[in-house]
């Protein structure tokens, strides 16, 4: 399959390439990557790049505004994606010749193209490394950071899928100068404030040693990281979650707006929601919430977790 695609880029001069909507790393750093795979290793090639963007993950290279005569006259290589309501500009139709190289596991309906398909990659920035590998094409800097950056966001950053596939071609971009820390950089700040907030509801919340954590917060604690109740009731929430021995926890805080007590309410597995419920909420089995006239009535949704989870 890769001496085919190889093949196909070697017969155009102008090759212009496509990828999903609202691009992911993987959509961007396989088509950026693979611009640069064919620009360092064939003469006389023009290569262009087109699609929406991601404000987030446009650190690596901006898209071109080209004409439908260029495209009229290339080859188009679709990455990334191979359904054709997911596409970014449908101006592959015009090109003279389609090919798609994906990594997931659907049916490719657009009309007349070839389509590869690797399933087993993790990223269909790795099905670029294997083309690279597969016909000895050599990987620069920049196209090896740009590969590199779709390998490890698609993997959950080397969590999912580990394949000894995966980890040869994350070697073999590593040895190339692929600019990890860049990457990491790029793609996993946090700004100070919100970490340090974060931080702080971490060690403040309380567990019951039966199962429940929560956290009872206090009009001080908002004006103290000048946020909306929202930032702190929905967005705090989370410090709680994946714990062992946790099932469930609950985020209390006040709102002086409406002069009552936000909860949020969340479990592991067992259905929180008859309890959301009773209390005047709604939302989903897992994940929850009520509004609550003080923090009182919140030792009453924890006791009624706590009972819960002692199957009362
Ligand atoms: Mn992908």
């Amino acid at each position: 399959m890769y001496q085919e695609i190889n093949a196909k880029i070697s017969q155009y001069s102008s090759i212009v390439i496509f990828r999903h909507q609202r691009p992911d790393m993987d959509a961007l750093g396989s088509q950026i990557g693979l611009k640069h795979l064919i620009l360092d290793n064939y003469q006389d090639k023009q290569v262009y790049i087109v699609g929406d963007m991601n404000e987030k993950y446009n650190f690596l290279e901006s898209m071109d505004t080209i004409d439908d005569d260029i495209i009229k006259n290339s080859l188009a290589i679709i990455v990334d994606v191979a359904v054709v309501s997911m596409i970014s500009d449908d101006r592959y139709n015009l090109a003279k010749e389609v090919i798609v190289i994906d990594h997931h596991n659907n049916d490719c309906d657009v009309a007349n193209a070839t389509h590869y398909k690797n399933i087993k990659a993790a990223a269909a920035c790795q099905m670029i490394v294997e083309l690279a590998m597969a016909n000895n094409l050599k990987i620069t800097e920049k196209c090896a950071t740009a590969l590199y950056s779709g390998m490890v966001t698609d993997s959950g950053r080397f969590l999912f899928s580990l394949t000894p596939e995966l980890f040869e071609c994350a070697s073999l971009l590593v040895k190339q100068g692929a600019r990890t820390s860049y990457i990491y950089e790029k793609l996993y700040s946090e700004n100070l404030k919100d970490k340090k907030m974060k931080a702080y509801f971490t060690t403040k919340f309380k567990t019951n040693g039966k199962g429940v954590a929560y956290l009872f917060n206090k009009q001080s604690e908002i004006d103290k990281f000048q946020v909306d109740v929202a930032t702190i009731s929905r967005g705090m929430v989370g410090v709680m979650a994946n714990i062992e021995g946790i099932e469930i926890w609950a985020n209390f805080t006040y709102d002086k707006s409406v002069n009552k007590v936000l909860g949020e309410f969340r479990s592991k597995k067992i259905e929180i929601l008859p309890i959301a419920k009773k209390y005047g909420g709604g939302g989903h089995a897992l994940a929850c919430g009520a509004t609550l006239d003080n923090f009182k009535v919140a030792k009453q949704v924890i006791d009624d977790f706590t009972k819960l989870l002692q199957g009362e």
